[in-house]
């Protein structure tokens, strides 16, 4: 059971339904477990407990078959006996099969992972499936994980603070050392275990002089502790190290990769965390990004720098996820630099020459996580190399989990995109899933919205996020609506109305957000530093290189090889020249683009100067619409989720007309067009 906090989807609210109950307990009442393993037994409590608060009877425990069993639990060669060898050989590591197993006149349900990993992925399956009331009879259910790797990359430090964090502190360090409760991790386990997860990294890729000691003896018991903990849910454990750590706390007078007293250094460190954590995932590494040390200092390449700390880890298993969020600093006056080009033009040189425990984690976009952003052309460019994709659950750029913003349709763009690396249907999931070019390890990660706060994510709603990125990661040709139903009945129940009403509001949210903020994918535009509410000039005279450029005539950013920065031409074909020609760069995307007059008109049929206005007062109406249709579920949800969710949606209404306000006004100066409806600008 859970804590003083939300259970999230992992509620196990009884089953009235008395028939449907009775039906389940005749395929739950008898668990018998084959095999041990710490993994074996969590999956084994997850029964024991989910059935017990679903069905209000604890299923009889054995580990013997001739006890009659009702379900089966198993990894071991006895459950591989009863199913097709063709089956069992198709099953990955982490796969898992539930099937009905009839024997003499009886019958049982088999829940036979190929290892204890994937048993435990099955027990959480069969749980969502008596969750969602689905049928248990005739199952043949075999799943196989879509991507390798499922991570959650923390932004945690050790004071206890997080950096973009918006739900509370830390879950994992207060005041620089590890918590020493770890019941609430347990918890953060299991919900992470049940959507998928398999890998986290629990301290920021900012990492800081304090930080640096997690990977020294006085840090490493209780990052081990931690490590147990996500091991008996089958996660594995990651940090992020600063690459200029041999100076920080090494005594040494430099960190460059190719110094042999530097590559040493790092060998003993990395078998000093092996000997505390002996299946330690690696290392998560921001280097010369953003003021973080990196090999470029030593006029070393990201390779060299990549390759030396992969070299530590190898002989153990371990790997290198080395981010490519990388760009250099740009005066405003400088038009010749494009921050959309960095990661490209920094790492596309490099394919080939990173090691195979080295992994490139490239953000979605090629800038920063804005609500609309193309597809980083960096997917696909590199087919002698790992990639992997990182998104960000933590709403930084998306309403910092105040506005209710659901990211799953966008993920799910990103995923569907396609980037025509190999031809027709070189889509990025399946490059970051290793079935376009042949790749050791990939897959995804996403930034952690998580905290200390009673509901873990701030908004309640923002839990849908990370149930989403997990399942999206394991599967990730699920549609955005069955991941948004499936999580509002697991959180909030079957009612009818909720769940369509619930369903609904996610599935609009993002472009709802997109509404009343920066428009046709120009960007930015929020107030410096934070990042929430408007600021149309914030970054406009900066150094961080992210401008829209407008003046009295237009708007939007050249980046076209023709007359712009060059940047379309970083994508493969047809791509390329989709994105070049202004007749066929979408609407959406037009002017992260291309700089158009106010006047010029969008597919659409409606100009720049009047699609704006109009998006503008449409979002703060679908917002306050939100309201309504919210209003209308008093009752029909718990009085203190109902009550936090519409003080949010309060809040979000004022955003969403601070936005309005300020962005039509903004642009009816620049441009002197007034609104044809008519309609109030300031
Ligand atoms: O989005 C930016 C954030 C930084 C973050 C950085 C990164 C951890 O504003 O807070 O640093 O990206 O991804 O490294």
């Amino acid at each position: 059971t859970i804590g003083d906090y939300d259970p999230c989807w992992l509620r196990y609210e009884r089953i009235e339904d008395e028939a449907l109950a009775e039906q389940y307990r005749k395929w739950c009442g008898n668990l018998t477990v084959l095999g041990s393993s710490p993994i074996l037994e969590s999956a084994r409590d997850e029964l024991t407990a989910g059935i017990s608060s679903l069905l209000g009877v604890a299923p009889a425990l054995s580990r013997d078959l001739r006890d009659f069993p009702s379900l089966v639990l198993t990894a071991s060669a006895e459950g591989r006996g009863w199913v097709d060898r063709r089956v069992w050989e198709g099953l990955d590591e982490e796969g898992y099969l539930l099937k009905t197993v009839e024997r003499g006149g009886d019958a049982f349900l088999l829940l036979l992972g190929k290892t204890d990993r994937g048993a435990l992925y099955g027990a959480f399956h069969l749980l969502r499936l008596m969750q969602t009331r689905r049928p248990l009879h005739s199952l043949e259910i075999v799943e196989n994980p879509g991507n390798r790797l499922r991570m959650i990359n923390h932004w945690d430090n050790l004071d206890g603070s997080v950096e973009r964090g918006y739900a509370g502190k830390s879950l994992f360090f207060r005041k620089g050392r590890i918590v020493r409760r770890l019941d609430r991790i347990r918890d953060y386990a299991r919900l992470l275990a049940s959507a998928g997860i398999n890998a986290i990294s629990i301290n920021n890729v900012n990492v800081g002089p304090d930080e640096c000691r997690l990977i020294t003896g006085s840090l490493l018991p209780d990052v081990a502790r931690l490590a147990d903990v996500f091991r008996a849910y089958g996660i594995r454990m990651f940090l992020s190290v600063n690459f200029a750590s041999p100076m920080w706390i090494g005594g040494l007078s430099t960190a460059d990769p190719l110094d042999p007293e530097v590559r040493r250094w790092w060998r003993e460190r990395a078998e000093e965390i092996y000997r505390h954590i002996p299946d330690f995932g690696g290392f998560v590494v921001k280097a010369d990004s953003e003021h973080q040390p990196g090999p470029l200092t030593y006029n070393r390449d990201h390779a060299e720098g990549a390759n030396m700390l992969a070299e530590a880890l190898r002989p153990h298993g371990g790997l290198v996820v080395w981010r490519c969020f990388v760009y250099n600093f740009q005066d405003w006056r400088d038009r010749s630099t494009d921050r959309a080009r960095a990661a490209y033009d920094h790492f596309k040189p490099l394919d080939g020459r990173f090691v195979d425990n080295v992994v490139l984690q490239v953000k979605n976009g090629p800038m920063d996580f804005q609500v609309r952003e193309p597809v980083s052309p960096l997917f696909g460019a590199m087919e002698r190399t790992n990639q992997m994709l990182e998104l960000q659950i933590t709403q930084e750029y998306t309403g910092q989990q105040k506005d209710l913003c659901f990211l799953v349709p966008q993920w799910k763009e990103v995923l569907d995109f396609d980037t025509h690396a190999a031809g027709k249907g070189s889509t990025v999931k399946a490059i970051v899933g290793g079935k376009v070019f042949p790749c050791r390890h990939s897959g995804m990660a996403g930034v952690s919205n998580v905290g200390d706060d009673r509901n873990w994510t701030g908004h309640t709603l923002a839990q849908a996020n990370l149930y989403g990125f997990g399942r999206l990661a394991w599967n990730p040709d699920l549609s955005a609506e069955e991941i948004a139903e499936e999580w509002v009945r697991l959180t909030f129940g079957h009612d009818s109305r909720v769940v369509e009403t619930l369903r609904d509001m996610l599935l609009e949210s993002w472009r709802v957000y997109e509404l009343y903020t920066a428009p046709l994918g120009v960007g930015w535009m929020v107030k410096p530093g934070h990042h929430y509410g408007p600021d149309v000039d914030g970054y406009e005279y900066s150094y961080w290189g992210t401008y829209h450029y407008a003046d009295h005539r237009g708007i939007g950013v050249d980046r076209t090889m023709k007359t712009g920065t060059g940047f379309t031409g970083q994508y493969f074909s047809p791509n390329r020249e989709r994105f070049e020609s202004l007749e066929t760069c979408p609407d959406e995307l037009l002017l992260f683009f291309h700089h158009v007059p106010y006047t010029h008109r969008l597919k659409s049929g409606e100009t720049v100067i009047q699609h704006i206005y109009n998006t503008h007062f449409e979002g703060v109406e679908r917002v306050e619409d939100f309201i309504r249709r919210w209003t209308r579920l008093k009752g029909k949800i718990d009085a203190e989720r109902y009550e936090h969710v519409l003080s949010k949606l309060r809040e979000q209404l004022e955003n969403a007309r601070e936005w309005r306000d300020v962005i039509n006004a903004y642009f009816f100066r620049k441009s002197g067009i007034p609104d044809e409806k008519g309609r109030k600008i300031y």
